[in-house]
């Protein structure tokens, strides 16, 4: 019994210094498991004679409830400094300032159409869409473009093997529209447009609003009094601006715009910014528009050539690159 006590004695002192849980398993085991040393005491009870093995039953019982308390304690004592461990290993600082959710926006591209229609949309003009996939009537024929004329090389277009095509400006936009409605008419269509045509300052798809308006009584005064007010509203200032004689199939007379631009270095040059003239009588009979009653205008710009003089880029590849640093500068 001596023995027994001082090897209990020996295992509590074990116990209350143990810091594993596995440990404490063996501890446990070799304790109170089927071969442990109290189990083979409580065994050998047997053997005893009646008064003996009372107080010694007792003796053992009460040691052994005394151990499993201990080891019960022990293995709570762990448990709860595993789990303080734990919090402080993981203990999140919310006083810390967040990461901040990035914000997009829009492309300049994109910002510069919204930019330019919305001035438009003040006068009176609708937006209009429309497919990027043509056919020959919308996007040359119904605009005075004559089969095989030299006029349609000038546009480098995109052919499918079905004969449609990739629009090459959005007038076939306001075509369609002028199908459906009669006049008066104020549209502006900004989209993409597609030119097979590839170099520093030409890219295979890039974006064009076009306005048109058609009324009775319209004419040139008009068209020169609405695209002054354009560009005044578009870059917040006034500018000398001249109309020069040209050329488009589905405009007569027809004029290209310069504007009187004051570069870096303070150099003053001319400017081409826009096309633009009268609406051929042949395209406002060709969707079924008195031509005799009614008379218009129309413009065409193209986006990218804005979005670089508004914002001072000088490569139109910036705006094809999606490179992010470049495009977080628009917000
Ligand atoms: C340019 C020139 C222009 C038009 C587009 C147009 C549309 C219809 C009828 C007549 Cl439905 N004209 N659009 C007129 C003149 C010029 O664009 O240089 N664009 C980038």
């Amino acid at each position: 019994m001596e023995s027994l006590l001082e090897r209990i004695e020996a295992a509590r002192r074990a116990i209350a210094a143990t810091q594993s849980a596995d440990v404490l398993e063996q501890q446990r085991v070799a304790l109170l498991g089927k071969n442990g040393l109290l189990t083979a005491a409580l065994k050998e009870l047997g053997a005893l004679p009646d008064e003996q093995r009372k107080q010694r039953g007792a003796q053992l019982n009460a040691l052994k409830a005394g151990i499993s308390t201990m080891l019960d304690e022990r293995r709570g004592a762990l448990e709860r400094a595993a789990t303080q461990g734990r919090l402080a290993r993981e203990a999140v600082d919310i006083s810390l300032p967040g990461r901040g959710a990035a914000l997009g926006s829009l492309h300049p591209v994109v910002e510069t159409m919204d930019r330019i229609c919305a001035i438009f949309e003040r006068m009176g003009y609708r937006r209009e869409e429309g497919p990027e996939i043509e056919d020959d009537w919308h996007n040359f024929e119904a605009l005075n473009f004559p089969p095989h004329h030299p006029a349609r090389a000038m546009h480098d277009t995109f052919y499918f093997a079905g004969g449609e095509l990739l629009r090459t400006h959005t007038s076939p936009v306001q075509i369609r529209a002028m199908q459906g409605r009669q006049p008066p008419l104020r549209i502006i269509a900004p989209g993409r447009v597609y030119r097979s045509d590839s170099d520093q300052t030409h890219s295979p798809m890039f974006h064009q609003v076009e306005g048109l308006m058609v009324a009775e009584g319209i004419s040139f005064a008009d068209l020169k009094g609405t695209l002054e007010a354009f560009v005044t509203a578009f870059f917040g200032r006034s500018f000398e601006m001249r109309f020069r004689p040209s050329y488009f199939p589905f405009t007569e007379p027809s004029a290209e715009v310069d504007i009187r631009w004051l570069d870096a270095a303070g150099t003053a040059r001319w400017l081409e910014v826009l096309g633009c003239g009268m609406v051929h009588p042949a395209v406002l009979q060709n969707v079924g528009i008195d031509a005799e009653r009614y008379t218009g205008f129309a413009f065409g710009l193209g986006v990218e050539r804005f979005a670089m003089l508004r914002y001072g880029v000088d490569d139109l590849r910036a705006f094809f690159e999606n490179d992010v640093r470049f495009l977080a500068q628009f917000g």
